[in-house]
């Protein structure tokens, strides 16, 4: 899954895609290196993010999930958003997931509109708002507590005529969580597929990252984090992976396929740069 955020304050790409024509480009990009999905996102959600209007929403994401449906018909693309109006008119440009960091919380009608256009929907579990999420987070066991909110909001999204098959379930890596909770949460990621559900993770260039290595980085060269982080996730059992670097992660997963479960396709030598 790749991320095309339509905003002026993402932590990583903020501004870079607010002109619609260089943020289709981007998509283009995107699905070329090999992205599956493409998640367009017009609302930052960083720590401290203040919250936008759905008009404003509507007005970012509108032309370019446009774009994308003249330029890359076939694409699969999903709506970043929590709010109704948003995915409405996201879903009515060709959208066919709903990926809701507030897993319905946000505006519990979502799951209607979800339920009755039947698209897919990815549900995140995320400790309070972005705004204060960061407070002092706590839990008593963080894989425990995840899981059960995840089990608890599937079982909400069901009751709201969602078809099973069609949810998807984060942890929601950096969203009311320290350090410790984000590396808990990964090597503990196992734990989550008893919920019977494809897990999705996205740990793409956040700032944990940049504080484990020897420096601290800009989000933009996290690659190396958001690599390991990613093999790690699909060892123990993720099966999509929102990232901003879709290319370098892809072949980081490609071989780690080939490795774990020894499944690969060769490209000629004639085509990489080094053998
Ligand atoms: N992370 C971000 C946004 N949406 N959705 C899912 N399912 N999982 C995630 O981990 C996730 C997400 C935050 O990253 P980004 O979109 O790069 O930044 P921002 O929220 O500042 O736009």
């Amino acid at each position: 899954m790749g991320v095309l955020n339509v905003t002026p304050d993402s932590f990583s790409d903020g501004g870079r895609f607010l002109d619609a024509p260089a943020a289709v480009e981007h998509a283009e990009l995107l699905l070329a290196e090999g992205a599956d999905i493409v998640d367009v996102g017009g609302e930052s959600t960083r720590p401290g993010a203040e919250p936008v209007s759905a008009d404003e929403e509507i007005a970012r994401v509108e032309p370019v999930l446009a774009g994308l449906r003249e330029r890359a018909p076939g694409a699969h693309v999903s709506i970043d958003t929590s709010k109704l109006a948003v995915a409405r008119a996201a879903i009515a440009l060709g959208a066919e997931l709903v990926n809701d960091v507030t897993a319905f919380r946000g505006d519990p009608e979502l799951a209607s509109l979800v339920a009755d256009t039947g698209v897919e929907c990815c549900l995140m579990h995320m400790r309070g708002e972005p705004r204060t999420m960061q407070r002092e987070p706590r839990y008593d066991d963080v894989v425990e507590d995840v899981k059960a909110f995840l089990a608890e909001r599937l079982a909400f999204a069901i009751s709201q005529g969602i078809d099973e098959q069609r949810v998807l379930l984060d942890p929601g890596i950096g969203f009311g969580k320290t350090i410790a909770h984000n590396l808990e949460l990964l090597r503990r990621l196992d734990e989550l597929l008893a919920l019977g559900r494809p897990i999705v993770i996205g740990t793409s260039r956040k700032s944990f990252l940049g504080r484990l290595g020897l420096a601290e980085r800009d989000p933009d060269a996290r690659l190396p984090g958001t690599i390991a982080t990613n093999v790690l996730a699909y060892e123990r059992g993720a099966s999509v992976f929102r990232v901003h670097d879709v290319a370098e992660v892809g072949d980081a997963l490609a071989v780690a396929a080939a490795t774990l479960r020894g499944r690969w396709t060769t490209r000629s030598p004639a085509r990489t740069a080094r053998s």
